[in-house]
């Protein structure tokens, strides 16, 4: 550990807040210093610092930059209607208790809506509600011409420069062609393409098999969306990207088999970036065997693996493969708003998909991750927030203690034990897969542009302190990457392709 800054430098000044004594880390470094805020910003970082109009003292803490949440689904409906547990308000509150202090949920487009109108009625669900700063990525799934030509670059101008695809659910789906006009899009504008990467026949085909021989219980949505129906479409969407050379960036990864693709690619140079979440690393299958309809809470999709699988997304969140560790936070409660809108007893297929999530995702990782010697104290940093923030576009503002960026701060104590338990949450879930976990190590103050957010387990702001941020374009320097061959007028009798 050292201590890298000189005394007394910033002894004529006054702070708004100083944060004393604590250990710092950044994804690159470890240190010992206070830290100084004024305006909103982090103004020094050194020792001695002077005065300030509140001091908190962070001795024995750790001092880390806020968590960035960049995969959750906050008041958003599904392709079926049905609108998710949380709120603005909800969603932001329990994100922060959970160590954040920016979300980047989805603003989705469904099928005939015009871009423009689906993010200004995000702004207008975030905006008077969140206690935390926000962007969103935006959902496509009605690419038609005046929606890639006129209204995405219209959006990506506005700071929202990351959308998702998916390539499965009838209602989402996009198919090669189009994913080829959206990935075309992304490239000349600087945005940066999400994947929902599972094969949509494959699940359908193995659905019918099951529901024809009367498997319909929730625990069978596991076997429904094989581990090759995810390899073969991560394939199938790294495949397209790098033909064109564009940015891609897998979410929600839950096989080993995945995950082998995404670092061939990465290997190779080119421009692709992994997600997992905590359900991969922490719940399996079997938690779906459960009796009536039970199982329903653990339905997420990709579906939870096994043990083996486990183990082999810890690994690949080790050695680098993952860059960006999400909740990926879909909240729908175990009653008809939710889980059972289909009815008492759906079948596995009309089950809402996804699992609660956004205030555990760092607590896990920091007790399991950090604590047990997985991965160091930077990693932890690096995975809850400088990776998502660098890729993401949000750098200048947000992702690590810096001279000069937001005061957005989480302090943890590394000490603190605490089980698990939904009745803690924040959330507006009556239930959280890690129910009974004991998890050592929890965010304490949290911090947002130097004003206090969470203190003494109480929170401290109100609805509406969080702002919409402003995301740069995609910057992927050092990743070299490089359009098909076919495309490259060296090689194809100097045939020039406009992107
Ligand atoms: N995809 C998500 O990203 N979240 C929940 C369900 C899904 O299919
Ligand atoms: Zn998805
Ligand atoms: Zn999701």
């Amino acid at each position: 550990m050292i201590s890298k800054f000189i005394d007394n430098k910033y002894d004529m000044k006054t702070f708004d807040l100083k944060i004393s004594d604590g250990t710092v880390a950044n994804a690159t470094e470890t240190f010992h210093a206070d830290i100084g805020i004024k305006d909103g910003l982090i103004t020094a970082i050194g020792k001695n610092l002077g005065k300030a109009k509140k001091v908190i003292n962070a001795d024995g803490k750790l001092v880390l930059p806020g968590g960035i949440e960049a995969h959750c689904h906050i008041e958003q409906e599904s392709s079926s209607g049905i609108m998710t547990a949380d709120d603005y308000y909800s969603g932001s509150v329990s994100a922060a208790f959970g160590g954040n202090t920016c979300l980047i949920p989805f603003a989705a487009q469904h099928r005939g809506q015009k871009l423009q109108n689906v993010l200004d009625v995000y702004h207008h669900r975030a905006r008077p509600k969140s206690v935390i700063d926000y962007s969103f990525h935006l959902i496509i799934s009605d690419p038609t011409d005046e929606v890639i030509n006129i209204e995405l670059p219209a959006i990506i101008d506005q700071g929202v420069t990351s959308f998702k695809v998916y390539m499965t659910y009838d209602k989402l789906i996009v198919n090669d062609s189009q994913m080829l006009k959206i990935m075309t899009a992304a490239k000349k504008l600087g945005a940066l393409t999400m994947v929902h990467a599972e094969n949509n026949a494959m699940i359908n085909w193995m659905s019918e098999k099951l529901l024809n021989s009367s498997y319909k219980a929730p625990k069978y949505h596991a076997l429904s969306h094989p581990r090759a129906a995810e390899s073969e479409a991560i394939n199938r969407a790294i495949t397209l990207s790098t033909f064109i050379d564009t940015p891609i960036l897998i979410v929600h990864v839950s096989t080993e088999s995945g995950a082998r693709i995404i670092a061939k690619a990465r290997y190779d140079g080119h421009k692709v970036f992994g997600e997992t979440c905590p359900q991969y690393m922490f719940l399996n299958a079997k938690n779906m065997d459960l009796p009536e309809m039970d199982g329903a809470q653990f339905c997420c999709s990709p579906p939870l693996r096994d043990k083996a699988s486990q183990e082999e997304i810890w690994r690949c969140l080790q050695n680098g493969t993952f860059q960006v560790y999400s909740s990926d936070h879909a909240p729908y409660r175990f009653d008809e708003t939710g889980k059972l809108h289909a009815g008492k007893k759906p079948t596995f297929t009309k089950i809402a998909n996804g699992l609660p999530g956004i205030e555990t995702r760092l607590p896990l990782l920091f007790s399991e991750g950090y604590l047990k010697k997985r991965i160091t104290l930077n990693h932890f940093v690096a995975l809850a927030a400088t990776n998502v923030s660098k890729i993401y576009g949000l750098d200048h503002r947000k992702g690590s203690i810096t001279e000069g960026k937001d005061a957005d701060i989480a302090i943890w104590n590394p000490k603190l034990k605490k089980v698990i338990t939904a009745d803690d949450l924040h959330d507006n879930m009556e239930f959280t897969p890690y129910e009974g976990m004991e998890i050592t190590g929890w965010p304490e103050i949290i911090i947002q542009r130097g004003n206090v957010v969470i203190e003494d387990n109480t929170l401290k702001a109100t609805r509406g302190d969080g702002e919409f941020i402003h995301r740069k374009k995609i910057d992927c320097t050092g990743m070299p990457g490089r359009v098909a061959p076919e495309l490259n007028s060296k090689h194809n009798f100097d045939v020039k392709f406009e992107f």
